[in-house]
């Protein structure tokens, strides 16, 4: 009932949901096995050297037929290469993060790449439209990693009022009722990233899952507001370690030294208690692991089960 709509035909997908493009944890095994689960899979370009993911977008097309995405993180000093990359392979779907998309807009639209930029205020899904973004993904501040201020309950019907291209919802979808949710929020798609790191084909460190599978409701704290690069993980000893320097007002320079290489630890080495563990606040409500195409589906017969019985229930009016 969701499928086939604004979203799924843009994208050439059979449900109209994304994985999040997240940095260390977003492969080429990860995205093809949601591409081949019926959603968009996303490769997270983050600060991957060239030649390397050069081969990840060449091994994502080995494993599947079906579209897949490229996430370039505008932060990062080799998101020039991934532009080209995307050109030069013509991988069908970018999204941006972390900044203004403007320069990926103009180099790839008239490639015929549908890019999606992610935003975290209606001002800045104003401007994408404006620039030429093919749709939106509304990331609210529940998102793990780098994050906004708005909640997802106050961003995506607000810009989806601001912008007539179609909106994804992000942050703090975990099943088919935040599914449903961002549907009645006026979305046209979802992505989601910490559901998608606890699935079967998800290559992040064993340990790093059990945290995610292991995380209750208020587990996760925002670290690094003072350097204006807040991020969202769970709490653990660099976390404690991170808090002790906002006490103390330390310079950016400080937490930059103390956040550096910390996602590849968690992510790579499974070290949970001196690493990066980024998560969204929906992690509590997950609790296992299962292959990413069985997620997909049961979410969205879930979400449709839900739709229907509202729908009854508000004719009704129970
Ligand atoms: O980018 C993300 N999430 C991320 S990136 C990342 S890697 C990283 N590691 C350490 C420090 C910082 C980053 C981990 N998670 N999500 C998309 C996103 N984009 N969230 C928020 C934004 C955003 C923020 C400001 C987009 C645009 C923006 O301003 C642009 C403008 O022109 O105002």
């Amino acid at each position: 009932m969701l499928k086939n709509n604004r979203i799924a035909r843009l994208l050439g997908i059979e449900y109209p949901i994304l994985q999040g493009g997240m940095a260390w944890v977003a492969d080429a095994d990860l995205a093809a096995a949601v591409s081949n689960g019926g959603g968009l899979g996303i490769i997270a370009a983050a600060n991957v050297p060239p030649d390397i993911l050069e081969k990840q977008i060449l091994k994502a097309k080995t494993l599947t037929s079906r579209p897949f995405g490229l996430n370039i993180m505008l932060l990062s000093p080799t998101a020039e290469d991934a532009i080209e990359l995307a050109a030069a392979h013509r991988v069908p779907v970018v999204t941006t993060g972390a900044g203004a998309p403007g320069k990926v807009i103009e180099r790839l639209k008239p490639l015929g790449t549908i890019v999606v930029p992610v935003i975290a205020s209606v001002a800045h899904a104003r401007r994408v439209e404006k620039q030429g973004a093919d749709a939106v993904v509304a990331e609210g501040t529940e998102s793990g990693g780098h994050i906004g201020e708005s909640t997802t309950m106050t961003l995506v019907p607000q810009v989806a009022d601001a912008v007539k291209i179609p909106v994804i919802a992000a942050g703090g979808i975990g099943d088919g009722r935040g599914i449903a949710a961002a549907f009645a929020l006026g979305a046209e798609g979802v992505q989601l990233g910490t559901r998608f790191v606890c699935c079967s084909e998800c290559n992040a460190h064993p340990l790093y899952k059990q945290e995610i599978l292991a995380a209750g409701d208020r587990s996760t704290v925002i670290t690094g507001r003072r350097t204006g690069h807040p991020v969202r993980c769970l709490k653990n000893r660099l976390t404690q370690e991170f808090d002790k320097l906002e006490d103390r007002l330390a310079d950016v320079q400080e937490f930059e030294e103390l956040g550096s290489g910390r996602l590849r630890k968690a992510v790579v080495e499974g070290d949970v208690e001196w690493g990066s563990v980024m998560a969204g606040q929906i992690a509590g409500l997950i609790r296992e692991i299962r292959p990413a195409a069985e997620i997909i589906r049961t979410m969205f017969a879930e979400a449709e089960e839900v739709l229907t019985r509202l729908a009854s229930d508000f004719r009704n009016g129970e």
